[in-house]
C-alpha cells in the first residue's frame, strides 16, 4: 500500500531548488511521486510504506541541502 506524508521544506529559493528535492526524494527507493511547491515550502510524497520509511525522505531532503519536517 502507498502512504502519503507532507514535508516542510525550508531552505527552497528557486525553481530549481524544487528539482533538487523532487530528484532527492524520488531517488529513495520506495517514493512512487513527490510534487513540491516553492510558493508553499511543501512535499507531498507517495511512497511505500514497506520499503521507505518517513525518516528516510526527510534524510534525502537534508542530505540535498534542505530541512524537512513532517507535517501531515
Ligand atoms: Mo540555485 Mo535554488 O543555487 O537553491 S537551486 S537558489
Amino acid at each position: 500500500p502507498e502512504n502519503q506524508v507532507e514535508l516542510a521544506v525550508e531552505g527552497m529559493t528557486c525553481g530549481s531548488c524544487v528539482s533538487h528535492v523532487e530528484r532527492a526524494l524520488l531517488k529513495v527507493p520506495g517514493v512512487t511521486t513527490a510534487t513540491v511547491n516553492l510558493a508553499t515550502g511543501r512535499a507531498s510524497v507517495l511512497f511505500r510504506g514497506s520499503i521507505a520509511s518517513i525518516e528516510d525522505l526527510e534524510a534525502a531532503v537534508r542530505g540535498a541541502g534542505y530541512e524537512a519536517k513532517r507535517i501531515i
